[in-house]
């Protein structure tokens, strides 16, 4: 069994001091707190290797061959012949990746984040961060948002009781237990914005742990202390009290949206960010959210949708907030982790991705919701503490500043109106119709998807799949290539009617079977991808001129990935969702459940040649249709 799943092994955890030091942090902070435990698990577990080089560039030709023409592997073939020559310029890279994975504790993981995260600079709305849709909950108003809100945060400070006290079960996958250092990076931690290169700063880990979170409704900020002053966590009856008073302190909305800042390219933000906190007060403001444990956005309406569009609905929510007149400006995108609550039951997450993947903020959200639906308390008969009123968070805009302000409106409204985005729940079947027959449920999706897209396009395409490196001490991820030569012969043979059916069985087991081996050697470190991209960086590092094989068109088109997914199960029936990451590409987040699937597909209007409905579709058709033949062909026993 391979899925990401957690045992309940109390282990320990420690502070990561100077062992396990996350590595992007660009001020490390003090690191004194955390104790034995965690050390020795982290400890415990393996260094990222390095993988050979010539594995490596084998596997290179082997995953570009779907993808590419004939003379363009020909040509690279060349070029990888002359890089892996015996005291070729590969030979000495790999030396250099070696000697820092010795030096290192992971010889990956800072590089991935600058290079994935922090130097990108495409808005991190849509483009980095993800969403994340809750099924939808059972209120539909003011009333009943913060009912449910003051019940999320308490079940969210229940959580980070096990971070503080270092109890957050390991998790293990095929077996083997996993790096715990993210879940210790998704409170109190903030994006800063640069104006070439971002940061990320976490407060969790000072001398002073943040005591509060920050509460946005309609555009205007409040800290909200969450621990009394004897140190307990405010209870949901307490914050619900403290939620009531910060709405009737906002009941207008701001007509300058601060947070919309947040949804800008990176370097512009970088830039009015300068201007923003030259201001006192403003600076101030911001510092209390950057240090605040997580964001809370009660929201206010979204545009009326029909009732089967609700989902999707969400998900434009969670992910941008719908435009400047809707959602958006009740955001602070920088801010790690925001929880977001409408007035119509609707609630979700968005997370800025630079410090964690996808599973920690799930398990987190799967214990909130969990806490949620626990039967009410009775109000303990102690008389509660008194609090202190929830502090606004003022700015002051300057004219250039408001400037600014209206810059990333127009901005974000044209991404609003460019991204479609569709949930899709799909009922047929889930992990049990893959599992009868033998095969890896997450293989089985995703030669779907192969087949889907190559029903629309008659060709293949780079694709991406997301895989776990968290059986390295602080690994992150590498890419599954679902396009393979075997998911090219079984798509192929497909829709072609001089085939025999047992054929078509035949090239489909033969492709699933590839897409779990290539899934077991990228979890265990043997993928190519990360081991190019460090080669890559590594010549930058010592400062030799980039060898040909990556500036090569079929790299290029290796690293277009027209379709960018991405399994993040959850135990609450949820769905994440995220943007292509190419003008004419694919977003595809999944979560298989046993009986049904939740989709959710993204893409451009503004490009011609994709089209999420059809995508959607062609993915539900594709699923059914190969169900279809193997339950029509009879199989030769295993
Ligand atoms: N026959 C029967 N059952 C099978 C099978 C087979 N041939 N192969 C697998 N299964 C079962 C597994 O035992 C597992 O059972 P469970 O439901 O009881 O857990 C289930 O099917 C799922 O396995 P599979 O579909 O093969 O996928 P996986 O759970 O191993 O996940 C990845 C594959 C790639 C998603 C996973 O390795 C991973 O890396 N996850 C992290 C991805 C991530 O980080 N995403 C977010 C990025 S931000
Ligand atoms: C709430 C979880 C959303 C999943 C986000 C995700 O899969 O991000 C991928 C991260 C990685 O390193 O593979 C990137 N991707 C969205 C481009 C697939």
């Amino acid at each position: 069994m391979l899925g990401i799943c957690s045992r309940m092994v109390k282990v320990g955890m420690a502070k990561p001091c100077g062992v396990v030091k996350p590595c992007y942090l660009v001020k490390p902070v003090s690191s004194s707190r955390m104790t034995g435990r965690y050390l020795s698990h982290q400890k415990g577990l393996p260094n990222l290797p390095v993988p050979p080089l010539q594995q490596t560039c084998e596997r290179y030709i082997t995953a570009l061959e779907p993808i590419v023409e004939v003379d363009e592997l020909t040509h690279t073939k060349e070029l990888l012949a002359d890089f892996q020559k015996p005291g070729g310029v590969g030979e000495r890279l790999q030396r250099g990746l070696e000697s820092r994975a010795c030096n290192t504790e992971n010889w990956l993981s800072e590089w991935w984040v600058q290079v994935a995260y922090l130097d990108y600079r495409l808005p991190v709305v849509v483009h980095s961060s993800p969403g994340l849709v809750l099924p939808r909950m059972e209120f539909s108003d003011k009333q009943g948002q913060i009912r449910f809100a003051a019940k999320l945060i308490a079940g969210v400070l229940d959580f980070k009781t096990m971070i503080d006290n270092e109890t957050i079960p390991v998790e293990y996958l095929g077996g083997k237990p996993l790096c715990m250092n993210q879940y210790y990076e998704v409170l109190s931690s903030c994006r800063i914005p640069g104006v070439k290169r971002d940061a990320v700063v976490n407060h969790a880990k000072s001398s002073r742990r943040p005591q509060h979170i920050t509460v946005v409704h309609n555009f205007q900020f409040f800290v909200l202390d969450v621990y009394n002053s004897d140190g307990t966590p405010l209870t949901a009856d307490q914050l619900f009290v403290q939620l009531d008073r910060i709405c009737s302190s906002s009941l207008q909305t701001n007509t300058e949206p601060v947070g919309i800042l947040t949804t800008q390219h990176r370097d512009i933000w970088g830039k009015a960010y300068i201007n923003l906190i030259k201001d006192r007060t403003n600076k101030e403001s911001v510092s209390a959210i950057q240090r605040s444990i997580f964001t809370v956005c009660l929201d206010g309406p979204m545009p009326q949708v029909p009732t089967n569009a609700h989902r999707s609905r969400a998900a434009v929510q969670m992910l941008h907030g719908g435009g400047s007149p809707w959602n958006s400006g009740n955001r602070w995108f920088d801010k790690t982790l925001q929880f977001i609550i409408g007035e119509d039951g609707t609630c979700g997450a968005n997370y800025e991705h630079a410090p964690a993947e996808g599973p920690p903020i799930v398990a987190l959200i799967d214990h909130v919701v969990e806490y949620t639906r626990k039967p009410e308390m009775v109000p303990s008969a102690k008389v509660p503490l008194p609090m202190p009123m929830p502090k606004k968070l003022h700015f002051n805009i300057t004219p250039e500043l408001k400037k600014d302000i209206e810059e990333a409106k127009r901005s974000m409204n044209v991404l609003a109106e460019d991204l479609d985005v569709r949930v899709i729940v799909f009922n047929h079947f889930g992990k049990n119709v893959p599992k009868a027959h033998k095969m890896s449920p997450d293989a089985f999706i995703q030669v779907a998807l192969q087949l889907a897209y190559y029903r629309m396009y008659q060709q293949c395409c780079a694709t991406y799949e997301s895989a776990s490196l968290r059986m390295f001490r602080l690994g992150r991820t590498d890419t599954i290539r679902s396009a393979s030569s075997a998911s090219a012969a079984f798509v192929k043979a497909f829709d072609d009617p001089n085939k025999q059916n047992t054929e078509k069985v035949a090239l489909m087991e033969k492709a699933v079977k590839a897409h779990k081996a290539y899934t077991n050697l990228a979890i265990s470190g043997q993928a190519i991808d990360r081991h190019l991209l460090g080669l890559k960086m590594q010549a930058a590092e010592e400062r030799i001129s980039t060898p040909k094989v990556f500036k090569d068109t079929s790299y290029a088109k290796a690293l277009h990935y027209r379709l960018s997914t991405s399994q993040v199960p959850s135990k609450t029936d949820c769905v994440m969702c995220f943007g292509p990451v190419v003008p004419d590409g694919y977003g595809v987040c999944y979560n298989p459940m046993n009986e049904h699937i939740n989709f959710a597909v993204s893409s451009f209007n503004t490009c011609k040649e994709t089209n999420t409905a059809d995508l959607a579709h062609a993915v539900e058709n594709a699923l059914l249709d190969m169900r279809m033949l193997l339950e029509q062909t009879p199989r030769a026993k295993l």
